[in-house]
């Protein structure tokens, strides 16, 4: 009896993990455009102390960067600014993402749309 039990737990636990796995997967190819054949520079920030962490952030020149911010990132902090790549977008989830390819080296400051929260872009 306890010998089944155990089992229905395993393939419980089978099925309910291959099932998260398999929505996690779709979710993710839902947003991918492929305009650049999947090579891109990820990067993600999150939120401590009230503003961006990290706020200084190192890219490289080249590569098209695609920058996400992660679930503790809340309120007007998810409306992100990058002047100097034209970039102006309320990121609603921690899968949306901006996109843009530095092609100079250089320190880009960015910010929420409000500048309460302000970090730099340094691409070498
Ligand atoms: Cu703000």
């Amino acid at each position: 009896m306890a010998k089944n039990i155990w089992m229905i737990t395993t393939i419980l636990l089978l099925v309910i993990g291959s099932g998260w796995f398999v929505f996690n997967n779709s979710k993710s190819t839902n947003n991918g455009n492929s305009v650049n054949n999947g090579e891109y520079q990820k990067v993600v920030i999150g939120m401590k102390n009230y503003n961006y962490y990290p706020n200084d952030v190192k890219v490289k020149a080249g590569t098209t960067v695609r920058l996400y911010l992660d679930n503790s990132v809340r309120g007007c902090y998810r409306s992100l600014v990058i002047n100097e790549f034209g970039i102006r977008k309320n990121l609603q989830s921690a899968s949306d993402y901006v996109e843009f390819t530095p092609t100079q080296k250089g320190t880009y400051p960015f910010s929420c749309s409000m500048g309460m929260g302000t970090g730099r872009i340094i691409v070498e």
